[in-house]
C-alpha cells in the first residue's frame, strides 16, 4: 500500500586500459615490455542507512554512472582504481534486476551493503602478456566495460508515528498540518478509509513518517468497524499518539473515548498495549477544551498529553521535535524483528549458453555477454590482439558451431554491431 519505488539506470564505471609499452633505458638496446594493466572501474553500490526514510532523494537521478579505472601506462605502471559509487537507501529497501523482475538484494539493517553494478577489470597491459616462448609481446588489453542495468527500488514504508483515536477526533487534520500529504477530511465519521502516509522534516532536517489512520470504535479489535486492518498498521509503528477531542463535540466524553480505545488495544494485542503512547488532546482552539482538559488530567496525572490544535496549529511543533526525539531512542529491532528479515542476499544470474548465433539476412549474428566483452576489450589495430581474439572464439566454440550450422569461408559475422570475415 505504501510502496516507495525509483527505477534507475546503473552504468558501472569501465576499467582502465592496459598499455603497450617497452622499457627504454641507456645502454639497454632491447628493453622487454613494461606497459601496466588498467585500474578497475568503480562499482555502483547500494548501502542501507538508518538515517533515511523514503526514497526520495534517488528520485532526480535516472542514470547513476560510476567512474572508469585510470589507464595502465610505460615502466609496469598499473592504473588506479577508481573509487566506487556509493548509493544510500533507507533500511528496507529491496533493489530487484528491472528486466527480469527478480531481486538482486534487500537491504535491511543499518550499513548492511550490496555491489549492484560490478565495474569492469582493467585491461592487461602488454608486460602481463611476456611468456617464455613469446617474450616481447605487442598486446595489451582495453578496460571491461562496466556493467549496465535497469534496477527499481522499492521500499514498503513503515510509518514511525501512529495518530490513533475515535472518528472524527482530527487525525486527518493534524497529519495535513503538518506534512505534505493531503488527506480528506471531513465533519462525519470514518472519512478516512485506509491510512494516510505524511513524511515530516523538522526544522533542523530530521524526518520520521507519521501515519494517520481511520477512526476506532468500540470493538474494534474483534473487527467492528474498519476493523482490525488497520491495528495491523498500528501495531509496525513506534509511538502511538493517541489523538482525544478534548472540546468534546458531539457531546463526547474525552475520558471515556480515550478507555474505550484502549480497551481496544489492549484487546487487539499484548505488542501494540505495551507500545509508547502520548495523548495528543486536540481542538484546543475550541470552548470547552481547557475544562475538560482539567477533569482528564486529574484521571490521569502520569499521562504524557500534548494540547494542539490542528486548526491554529499551535502545539505542533512540540509534539514533532518530542516524537523524533524519543524516536532516536527506541531500538529499531522491537519494530522489524530480525525474523522478518534474512540478511542482504546478492543474486547474480549468468547467462546459461554463454552466447547466441542467428542468421539475419546472411550475416552470422554472434551475442552473448563474454563475446562482446571481449571484443570491448580487443585493440583491433594489434595485430597480436587481433590473432588473440581470434584464438578465443575458437576457444568458446563458435568456429565449431558456426561449421556446424553451416557457415562458409568469407560469410559475414556480427558481433557488437561491427562485420568481420569467417575465416576457416
Ligand atoms: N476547531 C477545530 N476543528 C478541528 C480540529 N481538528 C479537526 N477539526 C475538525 O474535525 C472534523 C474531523 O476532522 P478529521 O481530521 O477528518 O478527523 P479524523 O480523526 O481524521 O476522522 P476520521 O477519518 O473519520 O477518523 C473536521 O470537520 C475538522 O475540520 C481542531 O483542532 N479544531
Ligand atoms: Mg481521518
Amino acid at each position: 500500500m505504501f510502496i516507495d519505488e525509483v527505477k534507475l539506470k546503473l552504468i558501472a564505471g569501465k576499467g582502465g586500459d592496459g598499455c603497450s609499452s617497452f622499457r627504454r633505458e641507456k645502454y639497454v638496446p632491447m628493453g622487454g615490455p613494461d606497459g601496466g594493466s588498467g585500474g578497475k572501474g568503480g562499482d555502483i553500490i547500494f548501502v542501507a542507512d538508518k538515517g533515511l526514510t523514503t526514497l526520495i532523494d534517488l528520485k532526480y537521478s535516472k542514470i547513476i554512472k560510476a567512474l572508469k579505472g585510470t589507464n595502465g601506462s610505460g615502466k609496469k605502471c598499473r592504473g588506479a582504481n577508481a573509487s566506487d559509487t556509493i548509493i544510500k537507501v533507507p533500511c528496507g529497501t529491496t533493489i530487484f534486476d528491472d528486466d527480469t523482475g527478480l531481486v538482486i538484494a534487500d537491504l535491511t539493517k543499518d550499513k548492511e551493503e550490496a555491489i549492484v553494478a560490478h565495474g569492469g577489470r582493467g585491461g592487461r597491459g602488454n608486460a602481463a602478456f611476456a611468456t617464455l616462448e613469446k617474450p616481447a609481446p605487442t598486446i595489451s588489453e582495453l578496460g571491461e566495460p562496466g556493467e549496465v542495468r535497469y534496477i527499481k527500488c522499492e521500499l514498503k514504508l513503515l510509518a514511525d508515528v501512529g495518530l490513533v483515536g475515535m472518528p472524527s477526533v482530527g487525525k486527518s487534520s493534524i497529519l495535513a498540518a503538518v506534512s505534505a500529504s493531503n488527506p480528506k477530511i471531513g465533519a462525519y465519521h470514518f472519512t478516512t478509509l485506509s491510512p494516510n502516509l505524511g513524511v515530516i522534516t523538522l526544522k533542523d532536517k530530521r524526518t520520521f513518517i507519521l501515519a494517520d489512520l481511520p477512526g476506532m470504535i468500540e470493538g474494534a479489535s474483534l473487527g467492528v468497524g474498519l476493523g482490525d486492518k488497520f491495528l495491523k498498521h498500528a501495531s509496525r509503528t513506534k509511538i502511538l499518539a493517541h489523538v482525544i477531542d478534548m472540546s468534546a463535540s458531539e457531546g463526547r466524553n474525552p475520558i471515556e473515548d480515550y478507555e474505550i480505545i484502549r480497551k481496544e488495544i489492549v484487546a487487539y494485542s499484548d505488542e501494540l498495549a505495551n507500545k509508547k503512547e502520548i495523548i495528543v488532546a486536540n481542538k484546543m482552539d475550541l470552548p470547552n477544551s481547557k475544562e475538560n482538559l482539567k477533569n482528564f488530567k486529574k484521571k490521569y496525572p502520569d499521562k504524557e498529553i500534548f494540547l494542539v490544535s490542528a486548526v491554529t496549529k499551535q502545539g505542533l511543533d512540540e509534539l514533532l521535535v518530542y516524537l523524533k526525539d524519543t524516536l532516536e531512542t527506541i531500538k529499531d529491532e522491537s519494530i522489524y524483528p530480525e525474523s522478518l528479515y534474512e540478511s542482504t542476499i546478492v543474486y547474480r544470474f549468468k547467462n546459461e549458453k554463454p552466447y547466441t548465433i542467428t542468421k539475419e539476412d546472411g550475416v552470422w549474428v554472434i551475442k552473448g555477454e563474454e563475446v562482446e566483452k571481449l571484443f570491448a576489450m580487443t585493440r583491433f589495430n594489434q595485430e597480436e590482439a587481433v590473432q588473440r581474439f581470434a584464438r578465443k572464439l575458437r576457444g568458446m566454440g563458435i568456429e565449431d558451431e558456426l561449421i556446424r550450422l553451416g557457415a562458409k569461408e568469407n560469410d559475414e559475422i556480427e558481433i557488437s554491431g561491427y562485420i568481420f570475415e569467417f575465416k576457416i
